[in-house]
């Protein structure tokens, strides 16, 4: 029996995450918290911090794994948010969560939202930039926090508009991804405290590149060194464009199906953390995932028990 037989060794590195230490037996569920009035599918809901408190204890009750608290809608055409409405709107509630015992993600690419939520009690800064824009680097490296590197092609106000062009989606998104976690470890950042993420959506063509992306997640994330354990690669498909190409849904709120069939495709490609608007939903479907995974591992022991005697 060879090493590739045995599920665990493929168990991504664990995650040193501010106050945590994720690990990934199995893959973590990630609750999108908006405070956003703008933001695509549930927006303008969660507006009022109270709302979003409310929102969180509910994937708390649901068994969500961490909380990505954003304040700026990044996606395709959304208006930028002037930078004292981001704090405004994310600072409350980090504060408020703090004390909840989940793991605190904030997505934001701004330096000054990082370093004031990083103050007021985050674990990990979510940059769909990854960290490539001036500051970035400078807010996170005297910290614990974990970061998550994002690929995106183009800028969120115009990605999807422009040509999008690769000749080999899955190296070039590999290449940059391998490119920028090379220059945080360069500043200075132990590998550690980084995950990877494809950038579903950000700078893709709809079906092409994002199902590509999908079906070799694995090879998305940067080679680990031998002997290394794999980098805990992050998916985000929840309720985006690439599900409706495939459904016709045309209202995200009605693509909660294939969100969660997308998530158990990911779970079974590698992630270790998977971002989703609809935690109850995900979390049941992964349940049902780990079980086979499980009856799997009992099944490969057998085989091995059964050789050994003979
Ligand atoms: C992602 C994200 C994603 C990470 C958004 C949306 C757009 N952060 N923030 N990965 N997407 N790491 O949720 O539709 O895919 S905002």
């Amino acid at each position: 029996m060879s090493d590739s037989d045995l599920s665990y060794t493929n168990v991504p590195a664990p995650l040193q995450c501010g106050r945590f230490t994720l690990t990934f037996e199995r893959p973590r569920v990630m609750g999108i918290l908006n405070v956003t009035p703008d933001s695509f599918s549930d927006g303008g809901r969660y507006v009022a911090r109270d709302d979003a408190l409310r929102q969180a204890e509910r994937m708390v009750a649901d068994g969500v794994d961490i909380i990505d608290v954003g304040g700026e809608s990044t996606r395709p055409g959304a208006p930028a948010v002037p930078l004292q409405q981001e704090l405004e709107r994310v600072i409350p509630v980090i504060e408020a969560l703090a004390g909840t015992g989940v793991p605190l993600s904030v997505d934001t690419y701004k330096p000054e939202v990082m370093r004031a939520a990083l103050a007021a009690g985050a674990d990990l800064i979510n940059d769909i930039w990854g960290f490539r824009r001036p500051g970035a680097l400078d807010a996170v490296k005297g910290t614990n926090c974990g970061l998550c590197v994002m690929h995106m092609l183009g800028e969120p106000q115009t990605m999807q508009r422009g040509e999008i062009d690769y000749h080999d989606v899955v190296g070039e998104v590999r290449a940059f991804l391998e490119g920028q976690v090379d220059v945080l470890m360069q500043a200075g950042i132990v590998r550690e405290r980084i995950c990877v993420d494809p950038g579903f959506g950000f700078g893709k063509a709809t079906r092409e590149h994002n199902y590509a992306l999908l079906a070799r997640l694995r090879e998305t994330a940067p080679p680990p060194r031998a002997g290394e354990a794999p980098y805990p690669i992050l998916a985000g498909m929840s309720r985006k464009s690439m599900l409706g190409a495939v459904t016709g849904r045309t209202t995200p709120a009605e693509r909660i199906a294939a969100s969660v069939a997308a998530a158990v495709c990911a779970a079974e490609r590698g992630a270790a953390i998977i971002r989703v608007h609809d935690v109850a939903e995900t979390v049941d479907a992964l349940k049902v995932w780990a079980a086979v995974r499980e009856a799997e591992d009992v099944a490969r022991l057998r085989r091995v028990e059964q050789s050994s005697i003979r």
